[in-house]
């Protein structure tokens, strides 16, 4: 393990003295990123920048190792204790969102089912907040876990995000702006899918002609399109079958 930490940190230590280097960074520029990020840290927002910037490449890493369904940038706002719902994730009426089922089956990839899986879903208000994180918004709003039945299935209930605006008056939006930047993700619903003996897939849906899906602030590519749900309706509800495929954790050990 600690050698593992040992060649990791070397690496990044590598390639960040390099940058430095390469870039002719002044004894001041150097000290005044230093109190950037003393700050950046100070208000909480050190997930948010180094997700914004980093993220994408573990989904990378993840992605070249693993087959089934692509993985994607969890985020900083994931917590590992949003409620089980029956069928539908709790939302805040004020906000008079328009009802969207999300439903899908979950398989391995030989095409069997996989019944007894957790999802565990969350996703921002339409303001842009994270229940459990910002103002207070108590951590059972937006968020919620459900099992996948024997045949595989799953279907929830919830409301359709919009764009969404990273905490856009800290530090991490400060500099996005000052790199010319901007701080907005396409509308995305975030997935964890976990079950023993499969390789867990964190993932994002997102919605096809959505503002930001093709240019989004975390360099997300939203999964080459993978991801991405053509609008239907079903009796006046839109519906978005995110089926998804499980690679096995035996896979995972020989990739
Ligand atoms: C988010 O809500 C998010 O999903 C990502 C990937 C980064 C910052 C905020
Ligand atoms: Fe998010």
């Amino acid at each position: 393990m600690s050698d593992r930490v040992k060649e990791v940190v070397e690496a990044i230590v590598g390639g960040v003295r390099q940058a430095l280097t390469d870039k002719k960074v002044t004894q001041d520029e150097y000290r005044a990123a230093v109190m950037y990020l003393k700050e950046t840290a100070e208000n909480g927002e050190l997930p948010l920048m180094i997700d914004v910037f980093f993220n994408i490449t573990i989904v990378e890493n993840e992605n070249a190792a693993h087959s089934g369904t692509r993985s994607d940038l969890q985020g900083p706002y994931y917590l590992p204790d949003a409620p089980f719902v029956d069928g539908e994730i709790k939302t805040m009426e004020e906000f008079e969102g328009k009802p969207v089922l999300v439903r899908g089956t979950l398989t391995d990839t030989s095409g069997n089912p996989v019944g007894d899986a957790i999802l565990d879903i969350w996703q921002s208000t339409p303001d842009g907040k994270y229940s459990g994180i910002h103002d207070d918004i108590p951590v059972d709003y937006y968020r919620g876990k459900v099992r996948t039945a024997a045949d595989g299935s799953y279907s929830v209930r919830t409301t359709e995000p919009v764009p969404y605006q990273i905490p856009a008056h800290g530090k991490t939006g400060a500099l996005l702006r000052a790199m010319g930047s901007h701080t907005w993700r396409p509308a995305h619903i975030h997935f964890k899918v976990s079950k023993e003996g499969y390789h867990p897939i964190t993932m994002q849906a997102y919605f096809e002609g959505g503002e930001y899906v093709n240019d989004d602030c975390c360099s997300g590519k939203c999964n080459e399109g993978q991801n991405v749900f053509a609008e239907k309706y079903e009796d006046g509800v839109r519906v978005m079958d995110v089926d998804i495929v499980m690679d096995t954790a035996a896979a995972q050990a020989a990739a």
